[in-house]
């Protein structure tokens, strides 16, 4: 104990001076279409504009891919603003697009989930989506190419959905997209569905898609995809689906590694079941009985954001990171380790979870089951806890949204930092990197701080001038905008435990150079870090 006191009080004289009060300027940079109801009264329908996530074209052709959860998936050029609809996932009741079973109006995290380019896009056209599916709806669960004549469907076939133990409401589907055609803003060529699983509720679906960005041809993580999947909801049932995130026997609740293209990785890695994708040789349960092998780590809630962090001056130096929204206690950042069990359902952030989705102190012996089918094994494990936490409280928040190591220009204060939001609460803050490598120790009382991060925006509605205005979240900020976009519920939409009467919905994202982006459901606004000033 008394090392660790040391360890703790070193970390706060060593890196004081080097966690600033930072200020970032936003500029407006668009307003994205409008396809929630401007009076909607559900908890998502009256979001104007449902971005998920940002990223840019790789090869340098100035683009973005943005996917709205409603079920556009657009290409934003980043110099003439012009956005333009590349493929609509939403061919739900009448609606043009590609998916009959399209699960996007309730929930916060249905409908089209992620988008992520393949490593060697530039050379194959290929990216990867997620998006939810509702097998109850009436229709087929294969793509309809009414709206995008350029996709061909020939020799298409879906998966059988690969179910979790309990009852299932959803199925999550990873589908890859080859585009032969990249120098224009539509889509031709061909789709192949990769994997689908099934998922016992509406919530913490498959979702987050990453790629080593520093992995090269001929390394052994060269177009390796690791995958978010939530647990479904079954965490917090008082069912047996409960294990679910412990089972090793599932896919709920873990970090997936797979290798999409089955001609790449052949010599290191089987095919997978289905038949669609490989799963490398050295993933950590590959040997072990009844396990399934695309398990790369466990006992994650809602690990639904996964990004890399890479030491600019040593690209060796890398860790995934997985932002994961808690149940009714603790918001956590993770360093994901190969084979590691994050706890969940056993533990909440730092702390024991019961079954009656309570907290407690950690145990003095802190070992939990290893699972593998109905019932736990004799053999146990140390958790791994998070390098980040904090609580459901005032000054808190109520859900951890995206993080990046900031690497770009623009805020050279950043550098080094961890960034990220809660999402309702619209809070925007930051971690030192090397704080968060030091907490990753194995002791739970060992957390990086959390530093709040100030807004400058010029409110562009007449009554409060142009003149720029310092905020302390992004929630008034949204709550400006909706007004002024026609927003007519609330305060803004929905509703949480701390943001109380509505949510800001933010999440950060960075382009291809790393600087910085912020994205708000609520008023459907992308806006860019400009600059940014240190107290
Ligand atoms: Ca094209
Ligand atoms: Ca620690």
């Amino acid at each position: 104990m008394r090392r660790i006191a040391f360890i703790l009080a070193g970390f706060t004289v060593l890196h004081a001076a080097d966690n600033p009060r930072i200020t970032l300027q936003l500029t407006d940079f668009v307003s994205m279409p409008v396809t929630g109801t401007i009076d909607g009264k559900g908890q998502t329908d009256g979001m104007l504009a449902r971005i998920n996530a940002l990223r840019e074209e790789p090869g340098g052709s100035g683009r973005f891919f943005i996917n709205d959860l409603n079920g556009p998936l657009y290409i934003l050029d980043k110099a003439t603003k012009k956005l333009t609809v590349y493929l609509n996932f939403n061919g739900r009741n009448g609606h043009a697009g590609i998916f009959h079973k399209l699960s996007y109006d309730t929930g916060y995290a249905g409908g089209l989930v992620s988008v992520q380019f393949d490593p060697d896009y530039t050379r194959n056209g290929r990216f990867y989506t997620v998006h939810i599916e509702d097998p109850s709806l009436a229709g087929s669960n294969a793509p309809d190419n009414a709206s995008v004549p350029g996709l061909r469907l020939d020799g298409y076939t879906t998966t059988t959905a690969i179910a979790p133990p309990g009852e299932t409401q959803r199925e999550g589907v990873l589908i890859e997209w080859t585009d032969s055609n990249r120098t224009n803003a539509s889509f031709e060529g061909s789709a192949r569905e990769i994997l689908r699983v099934a998922l016992n509720t509406r919530i913490h679906p498959l979702g987050a898609l990453s790629f080593d960005p520093s992995a090269r041809r001929g390394d052994p993580d060269w177009r390796v995809l690791y995958i978010g999947c939530g647990d479904g909801g079954s965490g917090e049932s008082r069912l047996a689906m409960r294990a679910n995130p412990q089972r090793l026997d599932t896919l709920v609740g873990k970090i997936l590694r797979i290798v999409p293209d089955l001609s790449e990785q052949v010599s290191a890695s089987t095919v997978s079941d289905n038949g669609r994708y490989r799963i490398p040789n050295d993933n950590p349960f590959a040997g072990v009985r009844g396990a399934r092998k695309e398990i790369w780590a466990l006992g994650l809630r809602n690990p639904h954001r996964l990004t890399w962090a890479i030491d600019p001056a040593n690209a060796r130096s890398k860790r995934l990171i997985a932002n994961s929204i808690g149940l009714h206690t603790w918001e956590t950042v993770n360093i994901i380790h190969k084979g590691a069990n994050y706890g969940y359902s056993l533990r909440e952030g730092t702390e024991l979870l019961r079954p009656d989705n309570t907290t407690a102190p950690l145990p003095a012996v802190d070992r939990i089951p290893v699972q593998i089918g109905d019932a736990p094994t004799a053999e146990t494990v140390t958790p791994t806890y998070p390098v980040i936490e904090y609580g459901h409280v005032p000054g808190g928040g109520d859900a951890v949204g995206s993080g990046f190591l900031y690497h770009g220009r623009r805020v050279p204060a950043l550098r080094g930092k961890y960034v990220f939001t809660d999402i309702s609460t619209g809070r925007v803050v930051y971690a030192d990197y090397n704080e968060m490598l030091a907490a990753d120790d194995g002791d739970p009382k060992t957390l990086a701080a959390i530093h709040e991060i100030k807004l400058l925006w010029a409110d562009p509605d007449g009554q409060s001038g142009a003149a720029k205005q310092l905020f302390d979240s992004m929630f008034p900020i949204a709550k400006a905008a909706y007004r002024l976009r026609g927003g007519k519920t609330g305060v803004l939409p929905g509703r949480a435990l701390v943001s109380g009467e509505g949510r800001a919905d933010a999440h950060v994202a960075v382009d291809g150079g790393g600087e910085l982006f912020i994205f708000t459901k609520t008023d459907g606004m992308l806006r860019m870090v400009a600059e940014g000033f240190v107290d």
